[in-house]
């Protein structure tokens, strides 16, 4: 039985930088049009039969000029070894990769204006061996399922379904059922849109291979391009290739009140040893979201010593490990739910801590939380402060949620203060 490899992205958003990259590391080596470029060379190298892009190639309308040189070349490279290139739109690139596809030769897009249409992989003597079926987002929003208007025919060949949707709840963004999906009849579906990359339903195969690069630090975890392997029989052999050159992670450390700072960079030291033996085998950089968890009375040192976390660097197995941020996330060393409750201060700041992480009833510390939400806003928006938020676009009025992560701060230090002057121990 013959089987065709089929390398799948989606996702890439060519204009793009990956955001917190620290100072020295180069945001063009790591960005995704470098990404999209090496790509071209993995095809070829392996020999795929065809690239499928699922939408997002373009990040937008006025990335068109830089995108232009970017996907010419990896047409040209790929049309050179024989490779097509197929692609459908996204609700990012619905404007910008119709006019990329007129203009670039070996560039096909499939489904403009949001109607199905085949192309066909065929054998040396030009059988069809695999139908590729894609649906392009035909504007920026799209309330409907593309599905509801598939209308091509089942002509006993193997058929792979190129779409950029939406199997979350959001509706605006081609919605589909993943259900609907796994009985359309075709052996698997590439999926664009959510950046999370993995398996939304086992057999059929419906994948989202994901961001091509990761482009911020909360899309965590490997990423890449996939191969699809299809058999002329229709089974579907489906690999994550892990090919991107960065990594974010969010990694945790837990604490306890015996450990002193030192202990805790070696202990994040250590997490982070075991943490890159996880990445992928391209991957240069591993950049980490360092959270601090467990419990001590040293949270307000912690606070202050943030930035010394925030230096944590080094190298392992030829990749580079960079904290990028902290969160110090820690609880006090006393028994926040035995305490809670209590008629003194510090039972009345563990009942509050346990109200605000949502293990106790908020009633009785409304009040609190109120006059706190008041208190901040009136500082944000006292006059003196008028000037700095003129000059800032992205400026937003204080949320309930970040006074009550203020609040939660606050309560941290004065409950390491009072166990301090108390003399409280540690019950562990
Ligand atoms: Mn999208």
């Amino acid at each position: 039985m013959t089987s065709l490899e089929v390398l799948c992205t989606a996702d890439i958003h060519i204009g793009r930088r990956p955001s917190r990259l620290p100072e020295r590391f180069d945001p063009a080596e790591f960005s995704p049009r470098q990404a999209w470029t090496d790509l071209a060379a993995t095809a070829v190298n392996r020999g795929v039969d065809a690239v499928v892009v699922a939408g997002d190639l373009v990040d937008s309308e006025n990335w068109y000029a830089e995108a232009f040189g970017a996907v010419e070349s990896v047409a040209t490279t790929l049309a050179e070894a024989e490779i097509p290139l197929i692609v459908v739109a996204g609700n990012h690139d619905s404007e910008v990769l119709p006019d990329l596809a007129d203009a670039i030769d070996h560039l096909k897009l499939l489904g403009r204006n949001g109607t199905w249409e085949r192309h066909s992989l065929t054998s040396a003597g030009g059988d069809p061996l695999l139908h590729l079926d894609g649906w392009s987002f035909p504007d920026l929003y799209h309330n409907e399922s593309p599905l509801a208007t598939y209308d091509l025919s089942d002509e006993g060949v193997p058929r792979l379904g190129v779409v950029h949707a939406d199997l979350s709840d959001e509706n605006r963004y081609a919605p589909v059922d993943v259900d609907d999906l796994a009985t359309s009849g075709h052996v698997a579906w590439v999926l664009g849109h959510l950046h999370v990359p993995g398996k939304r339903h086992d057999n059929p195969p419906v994948i989202y291979p994901g961001s091509l690069q990761p482009l911020d630090p909360s899309e965590t975890g490997g990423h890449g391009a996939w191969v699809l392997s299809v058999g002329t029989d229709g089974t579907v052999d489906t690999e994550p290739l892990s090919s991107a050159t960065l990594h974010y992670e969010e990694v945790g450390v837990s604490t306890t009140p015996e450990q002193n700072f030192h202990d805790i960079v070696d202990a994040a030291y250590e997490r982070l040893r075991d943490v890159v033996t996880e990445c992928g085998a391209e991957t240069e950089l591993l950049a980490v979201n360092l959270v601090v968890e467990g419990r001590t009375d040293a949270y307000t040192d912690l606070r202050s010593r943030q930035g010394e976390l925030e230096q944590i660097e080094f190298k392992d197995d030829g990749i580079s490990i960079r904290v990028i941020d902290v969160d110090i996330d820690t609880s006090p060393s006393i028994d926040l739910a035995e305490r809670a409750g209590d008629d003194d201060p510090i039972g009345y700041l563990a009942g509050l801590l346990c109200a605000l992480h949502g293990d106790e009833p908020i009633d009785p510390y409304q009040d609190v939380i109120e006059k706190a939400h008041a208190s901040v806003r009136e500082t944000h928006e006292s006059n003196a402060y008028r000037e700095l938020k003129n000059h800032d676009e992205s400026y937003t009025r204080p949320t309930e949620a970040e006074t009550r992560d203020v609040l939660r701060q606050q309560a941290r230090q004065i409950a390491d203060a009072f166990a301090e002057q108390q003399g409280v121990t540690a019950d562990e």
